[in-house]
């Protein structure tokens, strides 16, 4: 295995700037390194530091101030091994409290990292150690699930590597997607409470469901004529940038990667509120996980990768090399991004930022065809909850079963789900808005059972996309006790309050 792991070492290498029309990837040294893959290893991990803290980041050209979870390298995120202790200490050293929520994976429910709900925020210059053992295996992420910061980019992969997959013979390429605005999270949210019309940031599309209690604006009212019209709906908030991997498309990660090899993206769509396509280009894909969790492989060059989902795509590269864009394309809109995989001295030709024509909208196509590798034991549901999602557009808020969540005061929340440990729980999202939305459910991984109640034996994931007027049932084992978060993973409608409760009973 030497041979193979030292070749994993040399080529985690990412390279640099793509200055001009093309480049070389043995040209450029100069690029940071997003993301340090690290080699197999065999012994215990040892006690681990990540600082949530500011960063600069150049993006369109002028400096960006963001937030990071840096590893002491420097670089974002961190892998490591199943069933490893995760044995963490945040260190805190924003000017403000954060809560860093592990995305994917199955902690104790006070290590889980939602303010309010399971843990208290830690606090500027504090710091909060977390040790429990890492699972599930798989490309998973952590983000604040406090306020809007995810918004400022506090998110990085968290890369939880099986044994099993290292004895493979292929290198890893972490993908991480983000949106980004120079406008601040605060204002953003504001306007699109406002509903000012006209506002650059926000989207053309405004979802509109229940008849509102407020007066309608001349803007309200052509959208309510739009939803009533059945047209679909995407995308709230209109970025400054797509970022793969912290970069743009006028200077994106150039992996190197060699001829003839194979390549396993480990794709992460850690967005506050953006839908993508992966296109995967000249190449042909195999889609081998979902959540991190294995489904029986699918070949394609196209994969939808809803808001905080992740997917496994292996890639063979051809004998005779070449450079290779992976894309992501906006969803229902023109931009894109992306990095590139380019074997020694191939030409690099430079990948606009928009795409010549608009991709669609998300679709359950491909949720509807995935088979998980290792699905839940057969089981009847001992429950099944129907959370209904709802949206009332005349104050931007967004709704469970008529409620919204006040996000600002969880303790006082009365969970929408109980369950006992050892059921077999079924959720049934409803989705009677025109906009899609995001679902994900904290420390657990659910299986997809049914798109509009017609049943199949789905991909077992942690986030599944419920387009608008479509219904997805989801089924657990309760086997992790606490109170857990369900919500969208829009951030701007998990602020507005569509979030639920799942609270363990004696
Ligand atoms: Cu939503």
């Amino acid at each position: 295995m030497s041979r193979g792991v030292s070749r994993r070492q040399f080529l985690a290498t990412s390279f640099g700037a793509l200055v001009g029309s093309t480049l070389r990837p043995d040209q450029s040294l100069s690029g940071q390194l997003y993301f340090l893959q690290q080699a197999p290893r065999t012994q215990p991990a040892l006690a681990t530091t990540i600082q949530a803290t500011k960063r600069t980041l150049e993006i369109n050209g002028k400096a960006a101030n963001v937030m990071g979870l840096l590893q002491p390298n420097g670089t974002q995120g961190m892998s490591s091994v199943v069933n490893e202790p995760f044995r963490v200490t945040l260190e805190n050293k924003l000017a403000v409290s954060t809560a860093i929520h592990w995305h994917g994976l199955h902690p104790p429910n006070n290590e889980d990292g939602v303010p309010g709900v399971t843990q208290p925020v830690v606090r500027p210059d504090a710091s909060n150690f977390y040790n429990f053992p890492l699972r599930p295996a798989g490309t998973h992420w952590m983000h604040s699930h406090q306020g809007l910061q995810e918004a400022f980019l506090l998110a990085a992969p968290l890369i939880v590597h099986d044994p099993a997959d290292q004895a493979r013979d292929e290198q890893e390429v972490v993908l991480f997607l983000s949106d980004f605005s120079f406008t601040p999270p605060k204002e953003i949210y504001a306007k699109l409470r406002q509903k000012s019309p006209g506002m650059s940031v926000i989207g053309e599309g405004e979802p509109l469901t229940m008849s509102g209690t407020g007066s309608a604006t001349p803007a309200q009212t052509a959208q309510t004529m739009k939803m009533a019209a059945g047209t679909p709906d995407a995308n709230d908030v209109n970025y400054d940038a797509y970022l793969a991997n912290d970069r743009t498309l006028n200077d994106p990660e150039v992996v190197k990667v060699e001829k003839g090899g194979r390549v396993r993206l480990r794709i992460i769509n850690g967005s506050s509120g953006t839908n993508f396509f992966i296109d995967l280009g000249a190449l042909t894909g195999e889609l081998i996980a979902t959540d991190g969790m294995p489904v029986k492989p699918i070949q394609g060059g196209r994969f939808p990768l809803a808001i905080a989902q992740r997917i496994d795509v292996r890639v063979q590269l051809p004998h005779d090399g070449g450079a290779f864009p992976i894309l992501a394309l906006r969803e229902f809109s023109m931009e894109q991004t992306g990095i590139v995989l380019a074997t020694s001295g191939a030409q690099i030709q430079r990948v606009p930022a928009k795409n010549s024509s608009p991709s669609g909208l998300l679709t359950l196509g491909l949720e509807s065809q995935l088979a998980a590798a290792k699905p839940l034991r057969d089981k009847a549901a001992d429950q099944v909850t129907v959370l209904r999602l709802q949206g009332n557009m005349s104050r931007y808020e967004w709704l469970i079963n008529g409620q919204a969540f006040d996000v600002s005061n969880p303790g006082s929340q009365q969970p929408q789900v109980r369950v006992k440990s050892g059921q077999r729980v079924g959720l049934k999202f409803v989705n009677e808005t025109p906009m899609s939305h995001p679902m994900h459910l904290h420390g657990h991984s659910f299986q997809v059972v049914a798109i509009n109640d017609r049943r199949f034996s789905g991909a077992v994931r942690d986030t599944v996309l419920v387009p608008g007027r479509n219904s997805v049932t989801v089924e657990f084992d309760a086997n992790n006790p606490g109170l857990w978060f369900v919500h969208c993973h829009v951030l701007w409608h998990l602020e507005a309050g569509m979030a639920a409760l799942v609270q363990y009973e004696a």
